[in-house]
Formats: C-alpha cells, sequence, structure tokens
C-alpha cells in the first residue's frame, strides 16, 4: 500500500526525512510544519489509507491507536493532557490524503463550540440543502 504521488508516503519511507517523534514498524510521528499548539504531531500508519474511512484493516488502526500514547509520552503529554483530532474528507478541511491522527497538546484547549466555530455554526442545524 503506497502512493508514489503522496506526501505522507514518502515520509514513511524515508524519501523525505523528517525528525521522528516516534516510529516502529507500523507507523511514524513527527511534527506537523504548520503547528496549531506548542506540541503538534502528527502519526501515521506506514501503509497508504487515505483517510479513516478508507477500509483500514481493524489490525492497523489497532497499531495506529496504539501509537497514541507513545508518542504523548515523548512528547511530555501524558500528565496534563492532549487532544487528538483526525480529519477527514472535504468537509473536515483534510488537505493530505493519507490517514494521519493529529496530536495536540502543550496548553489548554477550549472545547468546541458554537462562538468557536464562527460562521459555520450557523448552518450547524442543517445537514444540506
Ligand atoms: P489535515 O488538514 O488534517 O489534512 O492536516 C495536514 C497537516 O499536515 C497540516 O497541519 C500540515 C501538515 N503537513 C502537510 N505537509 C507536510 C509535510 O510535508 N511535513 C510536515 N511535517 N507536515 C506537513
Amino acid at each position: 500500500m503506497h502512493d508514489e504521488n503522496c506526501i505522507f508516503c514518502k515520509i514513511a519511507t524515508g524519501e523525505i526525512p523528517v525528525e521522528a517523534v516516534y516510529e516502529n514498524e507500523n507507523v511514524i510521528a513527527f511534527d506537523d510544519m504548520e503547528p496549531l499548539m506548542p506540541v503538534h504531531t502528527l502519526l501515521i500508519p506506514k501503509g497508504h489509507y487515505s483517510d479513516i474511512g478508507d477500509n483500514v484493516p481493524e489490525d492497523v488502526l489497532g497499531k495506529l491507536f496504539g501509537a497514541v500514547r507513545k508518542v504523548a509520552e515523548a512528547k511530555g503529554l501524558t500528565e496534563r493532557g492532549y487532544r487528538i483530532l483526525i480529519n477527514t474528507g472535504d468537509d473536515a478541511s483534510q488537505s493530505v490524503r493519507h490517514l494521519h491522527v493529529h496530536i495536540l497538546g502543550g496548553g489548554h484547549m477550549p472545547r468546541p463550540n458554537d462562538q468557536d466555530w464562527g460562521s459555520s455554526a450557523t448552518n450547524a442545524d442543517k445537514f444540506y440543502d
């Protein structure tokens, strides 16, 4: 499972070098190049799946989520906590179509509420027109 045009596949194979926060044979974690928080790390499966809905085998999901704690430990987030986020598809503004878990921390993050969502909140009661 490899997509030669996928930037995260190139990171997974080492074609594009990154400083790994955590790595094993199944996953690699590296810092996001556009951090939204003091800690903002991306965790990806080495195999290519475009998103969480791309028929990802359960063992791959288990290995991916099992590594979240390793990343949190490596980043010193276990005591105060952290948030994980998986953008999926257009409505979630997913920009890189290789499944990835955002691991965010290093500061307090409010819960998303109507105010935080800004103008999108005005559409919260609609599904699609
Ligand atoms: P998303 O919108 O959920 O698809 O987030 C993709 C994230 O990936 C975004 O926060 C920026 C980050 N990103 C994109 N390309 C690269 C890259 O080449 N290196 C690193 N470290 N991060 C990248």
